[in-house]
């Protein structure tokens, strides 16, 4: 019996500086009905989901910082997501700011997604580990990308869960940049790594490089799945946002390192395809069979 997980990738228009999270969160229900009704198992939605892309403003005051966070998953503005999952009984992907406090006060920030099941309970957790962009306002910038000022870098590794039938490991945007990251997913034998991104158009550092967004957004999670032989679910926040062009480009690719399923527009939209886990064996089991071709005694400098 093949196991074959139906995935639909969610991509999600704007969302703009004054839209509620209700607002957001009834946009994803819409989406993830539709899903549903396509007979999807797993929804995927993008990175900070629930509010616009806040860290390309620049702000002093921690109150208006911490409107953005999220203080318990889920509250009463997203329970209504974790009600639809478990009414249409789909699991889901998705990314938001998370402020935690422990008991002696101390409150720490990170940019966080979540894998939920199809009865609506949280299955696993990561905390983006490849924080992009400064700590300081950069007037001469379009705009911020203030992530190494908002958030911490994430404390849960790179974690692997035995879920929907399968190994499932998330990181969030930048993350999916980095060979590491696929790599550290891959050597835990991931079938589907799941997440999220927003990418600005526009890079302030290197706008030479503004046309390639597209290219270098494929090219990374490709190389991703095909090197690791897992299934890559990528899904943008996208459009104009804020006058902030993002791109789109969210897509499913197979463990061949082939896009199944892409959506075309910038908007809210699904890209749904059939993913059978069991063909990561054909990567897996061959070219890229870590166990019988592997030199990691070559590969120190790594990790220096
Ligand atoms: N959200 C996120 O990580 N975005 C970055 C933008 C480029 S770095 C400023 C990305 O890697 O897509």
């Amino acid at each position: 019996m093949p196991r074959i997980l139906t995935i639909a990738a969610a991509q999600l228009g704007p969302i703009a500086k004054d839209e509620s999270r209700s607002s957001a969160v009834a946009r994803m229900i819409a989406l993830m009905t539709h899903a549903a009704e396509r007979g999807a198992d797993l929804v995927v939605f993008p990175e900070l989901a629930l509010t616009t892309f806040f860290p390309r403003w620049y702000m002093e005051d921690q109150a208006e910082i911490d409107s953005y966070f999220e203080t318990e998953m889920p509250s009463a503005e997203t329970a209504p997501l974790f009600e639809a999952a478990a009414r249409l009984g789909v699991g889901f992907y998705l990314g938001y700011a998370e402020k935690t406090a422990d008991d002696s006060g101390t409150v720490r920030r990170f940019n966080t997604s979540i894998i939920v099941g199809p009865d609506g309970t949280i299955l696993g957790k990561y905390r983006k580990i490849h924080l992009p962009g400064h700590r300081e306002n950069e007037p001469w910038r379009a705009f911020q990308h203030l992530e190494k000022r908002y958030f911490e870098r994430g404390d849960l590794g790179f974690p692997v869960h035995e879920v929907f039938g399968g190994r499932v490991g998330m990181c969030i945007c930048n993350d999916r940049r980095w060979p590491e990251t696929f790599r550290m997913l891959g050597l835990q034998k991931a079938e589907l790594v799941v997440l999220g991104y927003n990418t600005p158009v526009h890079y302030p550092p290197a706008p030479e490089h503004d046309h390639l967004q597209d290219f270098h957004n494929h090219l990374v999670m490709q190389a991703g799945a095909y090197q690791n032989g897992t299934w890559v679910v990528g899904v943008a926040k996208a459009g104009r946002e804020e006058d902030c062009d993002l791109i789109g480009g969210t897509c499913i690719i197979a463990p061949t390192g082939e896009i199944v399923a892409q959506c075309t527009t910038l908007g809210d939209e699904i890209a749904i395809a059939e993913c059978d886990l069991d063909r990561c064996r054909e990567i897996q089991d061959n070219i890229f069979n870590f166990n019988v071709h592997r030199q990691p005694d070559q590969y120190g400098l790594l990790t220096r």
